[in-house]
């Protein structure tokens, strides 16, 4: 995480460098080291829902890879033009997705289908056909975690995995 921010501060320095007013650089310089400082890094995906069936319905992204330490910014795209086509998406520790998923029914639509369970890191709100979702959130310390559509009867089909490194 470290050697991360100091290589981001580099390379911010030496973008800079090839600037011809010396006075605006050092401006530049300044004031983007400070983001760099105060900001995580965020790593953004788009996922989308493809599917008009229960049997067709997935994801199409089989697996998500972030850095420690950084903002997680998922635009959750729903495809489906069917109305049972509700979907969301959830970030779970490894191996919890069975428990989660039964959970998240008792939790109902109230909840969004994502239920009071610690092993849930982060959930989106539902999309409907047709709609886009955006969520952020702090990616969790190293480690693997899964995905799912927490919507009733989504989960087996509707899933991935998510590698902190
Ligand atoms: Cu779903």
């Amino acid at each position: 995480m470290k050697k991360t921010a100091i290589i981001i501060s580099m390379s911010v320095l030496f973008s800079c460098g090839s600037n011809d007013n010396i006075e605006k650089t050092t401006d530049n310089n300044q004031t983007k080291i400070e983001i760099t400082k105060s900001e995580k890094k965020i790593e953004e995906f788009t996922i989308r829902a493809l599917g008009n069936t229960m049997s067709e319905m997935k994801y199409d992204l089989p697996n998500i890879t972030v850095k420690e330490g950084s903002k997680v910014k998922i635009t959750l795209v729903n495809e489906s033009e069917d109305a049972a086509m509700i979907h969301n998406i959830v970030f779970i520790k490894y191996g919890s997705r069975k428990e989660v998923a039964a959970e998240a029914i008792t939790a109902g639509v109230a909840n969004k289908y994502i239920p009071n369970n610690t092993n849930v890191i982060a959930g989106s709100d539902l999309a409907n056909p047709k709609e886009t979702i955006i969520f952020e959130f702090n990616a969790p310390k190293k480690g693997n975690y899964e995905f799912l559509c927490t919507y009733p009867g989504h989960s087996e089909m509707m899933r991935g995995y998510f590698f902190v490194k």
